[in-house]
C-alpha cells in the first residue's frame, strides 16, 4: 500500500518503452482532434435511406385508429411503418434486458410521452421529419401514473395490461439482509435516525444520442449494424433471438461512440426499426435520435424513493441499516443489470462500515414514463446505495453531534478483516479504508476548514464541508451468478504477435471515451513487453472481436483488462519455451525482464520479445510440440467483482440573498488498486465529479402531472459546464485486488457515484444554522431557499 499525491506519477515523455503502466497520451486523440473520429452517424452507404420516428405526444392513450396514406404519398418517402405492420410479422415487441417486452412501435396503447409509434423512410432525412407530420394518429386518451407513490393505489390506471393477468401496476418486490436480526439491533440501539430521501431520475446525456445504420443483404443473408452501443456482442445475440437470424448473418459494429454512460446498453426500438426497414426497402438505412428523443424516450437512471435508516451507540457505534425503497421503472423494466439483480447491486448499500445487521425491502413499480432504470454511471444502482448510506451517516452524525469524518473513521470496516463479507453477502475483496480518508482530510485541510467554517457561521456566511466515503463493486462478474438474458460475463481475448514483433489484441469491451486504445495496450505491453505504440486495440466489431459482454458498470478493466493480461501471459509463456530452443538452454533457466528473456546469472545472452515473434514464424525448427506463430486466446471469468473505495470532501458556500450554491473546492482521493495510466484515471474521475455536481445541483428529468416531460432539451435539462465546477483536486492510495491478476480494480463510475452525497452533505452542512438535516437533489437555488425557509417542497 502506498500513499502519494498524484504529481508523484511519472508521466512517459514518449510510448516507446516497453514497460506499460504510466501517464501516456491517448492513442486515440490524433484522430479525435483532427475531427477525424468515425461516427455511427458519419457512416453513409451507397443508397442510404433515412428513418424518422413518430412518437406519441402523450403519456397514456389507447390508440384508436391510425392514418399513413398522406404520409406515404408524400415526395422522397419510400415506407411509412405502424405498430400494426410489425404485429403481422411478429415483431411489434422486443424483450428487455430485464425479462420484461417493450413495444418496438406502439400497437395496443402508448404509455409514456415520446413512446416509439410509427416511422418513416425516406430519400433524406428532412423529408423523412416531414412526412411525420402527415401521420394522423387518433388517441384516446387515459389518465396515466406519473407519482411512484401513487402507482398501487386502489383504482390507479392500469399501463401493463398488455401482460397476461395484470391487474396493478406492481414491477416486482426485492429483499436483502435479515430482516429479523435488523429488527433485534435497531431495538437496543441508542439512536435510531430516519430520513426520507429521493434520488431524482436524471438522464446521462452523452453527447453523441443514440442512432443506427442498419444495411440487410438479401443476395447473402446478411445484416450489418452499425450502432452506438456499449455491448456489441451481447445486442447481436438479442437481434438473432428476435429477427431469427444466425449470428454469424449478423455484424454488430459499434465505431467511436461519443460518450455512453449508460446509455447506450439498452437496445432501443430505433435499433430494431432501422433493421426491419432495411430490410423491407431493401437499402441501408439510418436513424438519428436528435436531443429531444434521446432525453424523453431513452434509459433514464436512479428515480429512486427511499427511506433510510440508521442505528447506533451514543458513542457513534453503528449497529444497523435498514431502508425501504421505492423504484420507479417507467413503463417497461428496460433495466441493465446482471438478471439475478433487479435492484442492480443496489445491496451493497452497507457502504464501508462493519455493522451488525442490514436490511433492505424493495417493491418496483410501473409509471407511464420512458423505460430504462439503469445508467448514467451508476455501477448498477450503487449510485443510489452509496447516497443512502451516506446521508443518513451524515444525518446520524448531525444526531450525535460527532464530527462526520469521525464518525466514519470510528466505523469503518480495518484492513485485517478483508476479504468482508457484508450483512447483504458482498464479499469485499480488498480495502484500506482509513488512510484514504486521511489522505482526503489533510489534502483539504480538514481542521482549518472547519475552523474557516465556525468563523464564517458567526458573521453569518454559509460555508459547508461534505465528506462522502464510498465503497463500489464493480467488475460483474462472476458467472457463477451473473449473466444478461443467459449470457455469462465472461470476456474473451485474443493476442496476435506478428512476425516483425508488432501486435494486435481483440478486446469484448467497447470504449464510449474511456481511452481503451490506450489502456489495453499498456495492459499487454506491461506483461510482454512490446511498446504500447506497437499494439493496436480492436474492439467494437463482433465479426473482428472475440465474444463477451461489453462495457458497462466499470467492468472492462476488472474483467477485459484480467484478460488482457491473461492472453498477453499466455503469449509470454508460449515465447518462453520458443526462447529456450533459440538459447539452447532450459526452460527453467530463463528469466524475464523488459521485454526479453535472458539466461539467468548471464544478462548479456537474451532474445527479445521482437527476436522470438520472428523466429515463431520463421524459418528453423521450433522446439518440440511447439506450433508455429505467436498468438493466444482465452476467456476470462471473474471469481469476484472488485470493490475500488475512495473518500470525497466537498466544500461549498451559499449565497444568503439569492441560494445559489457554489463548490468552491472537491477534493477527491479515490483508491482503484493498480493503477494503469493516471491520466486517463484523473480524466475519469474529473467527468464523474462534474456528473456529481450536475445531478447535486442541476439535473432532473421531472414531469408535469399530465406526464409532460420537462426536461425535454438541454435548456430545461441543465447539464454543468466547466463554469459550475471548481479545479479538482485528486489524490489517491492503492490497494490492489487480490483476484485480479494486476490487482486492478474499475474506477469509470467511482467519481459520479461518490461525489453527489458529498455535495449534499456540504449543502446540508452549509444550512445547518436553519436547523435543515436534509434536502433532496436537485439543490437548485429554489430548493436551497425553501430549505432555508423549513419548506420542503416534494419533488
Ligand atoms: N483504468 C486505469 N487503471 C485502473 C482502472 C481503470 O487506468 N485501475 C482506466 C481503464 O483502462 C479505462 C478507464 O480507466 O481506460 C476506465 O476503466 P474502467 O473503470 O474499467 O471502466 P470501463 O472502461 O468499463 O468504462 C465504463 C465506465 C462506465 S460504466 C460509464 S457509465 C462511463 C465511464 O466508464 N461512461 C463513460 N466513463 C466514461 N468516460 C467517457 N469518456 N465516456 C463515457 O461514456
Ligand atoms: Cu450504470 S451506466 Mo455504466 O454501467 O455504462
Amino acid at each position: 500500500m502506498t500513499t502519494t499525491h498524484e504529481r508523484a506519477d511519472t508521466f512517459h515523455d514518449n510510448d516507446q518503452k516497453p514497460v506499460g503502466y504510466g501517464r501516456m497520451l491517448r492513442k486515440e486523440d490524433p484522430r479525435f482532434l483532427r475531427g477525424r473520429g468515425r461516427y455511427v452517424d458519419d457512416v453513409q452507404l451507397p443508397g442510404m435511406l433515412h428513418l424518422a420516428i413518430l412518437r406519441s405526444p402523450v403519456a397514456h392513450a389507447r390508440i384508436v385508429s391510425i392514418d399513413t396514406s398522406v404520409a406515404e404519398a408524400s415526395p422522397g418517402v419510400r415506407a411509412v411503418v405502424t405498430g400494426a405492420a410489425l404485429a403481422q410479422q411478429g415483431l411489434a415487441w422486443m424483450p428487455t434486458l430485464s425479462n420484461d417486452v417493450q413495444a418496438v412501435l406502439a400497437t395496443d396503447k402508448v404509455r409514456f410521452q415520446g413512446q416509439e409509434v410509427a416511422f418513416v423512410v425516406a430519400d433524406d432525412r428532412y423529408l423523412a421529419r416531414d412526412a411525420l407530420e402527415l401521420i394522423d394518429v387518433e388517441y384516446d386518451v387515459l389518465d396515466p401514473v406519473i407519482d411512484a407513490r401513487r402507482a398501487l393505489e386502489p383504482g390507479a390506471p392500469l399501463i401493463r395490461d398488455d401482460l397476461d393477468g395484470k391487474t396493478n401496476n406492481h414491477c416486482f418486490d426485492w429483499e436483502t439482509g435479515d430482516e429479523a436480526a435488523t429488527e433485534e439491533v435497531f431495538a437496543r440501539a441508542d439512536v435510531v435516525v430516519s430520513q426520507d430521501l429521493v434520488y431524482p431520475r436524471v438522464h446521462p446525456a452523452p453527447m453523441e444520442t443514440c442512432g443506427a445504420v442498419a444495411d440487410y443483404d438479401a443476395v447473402d443473408g446478411k445484416l450489418r449494424l452499425w450502432s452506438t452501443t456499449q455491448a456489441p456482442h451481447a445486442h447481436r445475440t438479442l437481434y438473432a433471438i428476435v429477427a431469427g437470424l444466425p449470428e454469424h448473418k449478423i455484424q454488430v459494429i459499434s465505431p467511436d461512440i461519443g460518450g455512453g454512460f449508460g446509455n447506450k446498453v439498452p437496445i432501443y426500438p430505433g435499433y430494431v426499426c432501422a433493421i426491419v426497414a432495411s430490410i423491407v426497402t431493401g437499402k441501408p438505412v439510418k436513424w438519428m435520435e436528435d436531443r429531444s428523443e434521446n432525453l424523453i424516450s431513452t434509459g433514464f437512471a436512479r428515480d429512486y424513493i427511499m427511506r433510510g435508516e440508521i442505528a447506533a451507540t451514543r458513542d457513534g457505534r453503528i449497529l444497523g441499516i435498514r431502508t425501504n425503497v421505492l423504484a420507479d421503472h417507467g413503463a417497461f423494466n428496460g433495466t441493465a443489470a446482471p438478471v439475478r439483480y433487479p435492484a442492480g447491486f443496489f445491496g451493497v448499500f452497507t457502504g464501508s462500515y462493519d455493522i451488525e445487521a442490514a436490511y433492505c425491502k424493495m417493491t418496483a413499480v410501473y409509471t407511464n414514463k420512458a423505460p430504462g432504470g439503469v445508467a448514467y454511471a451508476c455501477s448498477f444502482r450503487i449510485t443510489e446505495a452509496v447516497y443512502l448510506v451516506e446521508r443518513i451517516v451524515d444525518c446520524l452524525a448531525d444526531e450525535l453531534g460527532m464530527d462526520p469524518a469521525e464518525l466514519r473513521l470510528k466505523n469503518f470496516i480495518r484492513p485485517e478483516q478483508f476479504p468482508y463479507t457484508t450483512k447483504t453477502g458482498w464479499v469485499y475483496d480488498s480495502g484500506n479504508y482509513e488512510p484514504t480518508m486521511r489522505l482526503a482530510m489533510e489534502m483539504a485541510g480538514y481542521d482549518e476548514l472547519r475552523r474557516e467554517q465556525e468563523e464564517k457561521r458567526a458573521r453569518g456566511e454559509l460555508m459547508g464541508i461534505g465528506i462522502a466515503f464510498f465503497t463500489e463493486a464493480v467488475g460483474a462478474g462472476p458467472r457463477k451468478n451473473m449473466d444478461i438474458l443467459g449470457l455469462g460475463m465472461a470476456d474473451g481475448c485474443e493476442l496476435r504477435v506478428h512476425p516483425t514483433g508488432k501486435a494486435v489484441v481483440r478486446l469484448s469491451v467497447q470504449s464510449q471515451g474511456q481511452g481503451h486504445e490506450t489502456t489495453f495496450a499498456q495492459i499487454v505491453a506491461e506483461e510482454i513487453g512490446i511498446p504500447p505504440a506497437d499494439i493496436e486495440v480492436l474492439h467494437g466489431d463482433t465479426d473482428n472481436t472475440p465474444f463477451g459482454l461489453g462495457t458497462y458498470g466499470s467492468r472492462s478493466t476488472p474483467v477485459s483488462g484480467a484478460a488482457a493480461a491473461l492472453v498477453a501471459r499466455k503469449v509470454r509463456d508460449k515465447a518462453r519455451i520458443i526462447a529456450s530452443g533459440m538459447l539452447e538452454v532450459s526452460v527453467a533457466d530463463l528469466e524475464w525482464e523488459k521485454g526479453a528473456f535472458h539466461v539467468k546469472g548471464d544478462p548479456g545472452t537474451s532474445v527479445t520479445i521482437q527476436d522470438i515473434a520472428l523466429r515463431a514464424h520463421g524459418a528453423g525448427d521450433l522446439p518440440e510440440g511447439i506450433e508455429g506463430g505467436l498468438e493466444a486466446q482465452i476467456c476470462y471469468n471473474p471469481s469476484n467483482l472488485t470493490y475500488p473505495h475512495g473518500a470525497y470532501i466537498c466544500v461549498v458556500d451559499i449565497d444568503p440573498g439569492t441560494a445559489q450554491v457554489s463548490v468552491r473546492r472537491f477534493i477527491a482521493v479515490d483508491d482503484c488498486g493498480t493503477r494503469i495510466n493516471p491520466m486517463i484515471i484523473e480524466g475519469q474521475v474529473h467527468g464523474g465529479l462534474t456528473d456529481g455536481v450536475g445531478m447535486a445541483l442541476m439535473e432532473m428529468i421531472a414531469f408535469d402531472e399530465d406526464g409532460n416531460c420537462l426536461g425535454a432539451s438541454l435548456m430545461d435539462y441543465l447539464i454543468p459546464t466547466s463554469l459550475e465546477v471548481p479545479d479538482w483536486e485528486t489524490g489517491f492510495t492503492v490497494t490492489p485486488s487480490p483476484h485480479h491478476p494486476i490487482g486492478a480494480k474499475g474506477v469509470g463510475e467511482s467519481a459520479t457515484v461518490g461525489s453527489p452525497p458529498a455535495i449534499v452533505n456540504a449543502v446540508v452542512d452549509a444550512l445547518k444554522p436553519f436547523g435543515v438535516r436534509h434536502a433532496d437533489m436537485p439543490l437548485t437555488p429554489s430548493r436551497v431557499w425553501d430549505a432555508m425557509r423549513g419548506q420542503a417542497r416534494p419533488p
